[in-house]
């Protein structure tokens, strides 16, 4: 299983470094890392088991925060109707977004960034997401709120992006234009 001691941290190459994408089928490498990434994030959420292993809660991982350089990540959450979304996403990509911006009042955290960072992160409201399952399934997703934002910030993840770097330097806190606060559940 992913332990917190797996999850390189700010300073480690892999978080700045672009994953390749990933051939098909995939190996049992890859196929057992993308389903050790889900187990952590399932695991993450268990207060049991995180409380029993140390673990940080968390809704996405993405493979570069475990050292390995695969277009991958993972999400685990509900979205706003309460239904489950609860995937590996191979090769992904957004194909459109709205004009419209989101962002968290309160900011965004990672589980490779072991301090706050203040700020709001812009992120598109709306997304069309395609993907690949495990299995080489093609997946097409249209995601808003939470959802898109942590597909968003996984996706960046895969592209050597950190969250805070869409923070606005001079002032974090600043309106961003066109946007509209995602709202708390
Ligand atoms: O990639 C990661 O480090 C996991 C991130 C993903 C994430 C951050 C901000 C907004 C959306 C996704 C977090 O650790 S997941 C923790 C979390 C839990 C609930 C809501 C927001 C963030
Ligand atoms: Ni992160």
């Amino acid at each position: 299983m992913i332990l917190m001691k797996d999850i390189v941290r700010e300073g480690h190459p892999a978080l700045r470094t672009r994953a390749q994408e990933v051939t098909f089928p995939l190996s049992e490498e890859d196929r057992k890392l993308a389903s050790d990434m889900l187990e952590y994030l399932i695991n993450s959420q268990d207060p049991e088991i995180a409380e029993k292993y140390g673990l940080r809660s968390g809704i996405g991982l993405a493979a570069n925060q475990v050292n390995s350089l695969k277009r991958m990540f993972a999400l685990h959450l509900e979205d706003d109707k309460g239904e489950l979304l609860s995937f590996v996403a191979v090769n992904p990509k957004i194909v459109s977004h709205s004009v419209e911006k989101t962002y968290i009042p309160s900011g965004e955290g990672c589980l490779s960034v072991d301090r706050q960072v203040p700020g709001y992160v812009p992120r598109y409201a709306r997304i069309t997401a395609k993907f690949f399952t495990i299995d080489g399934e093609e997946k097409k997703l249209r995601l808003k709120g939470l959802p898109a934002i942590a597909f968003q910030h996984e996706l960046d993840h895969l592209n050597g992006v950190m969250f805070y770097d869409h923070i606005n330097k001079e002032n974090p806190f600043a309106e961003i234009p066109d946007s509209c606060p995602l709202e708390r559940e």
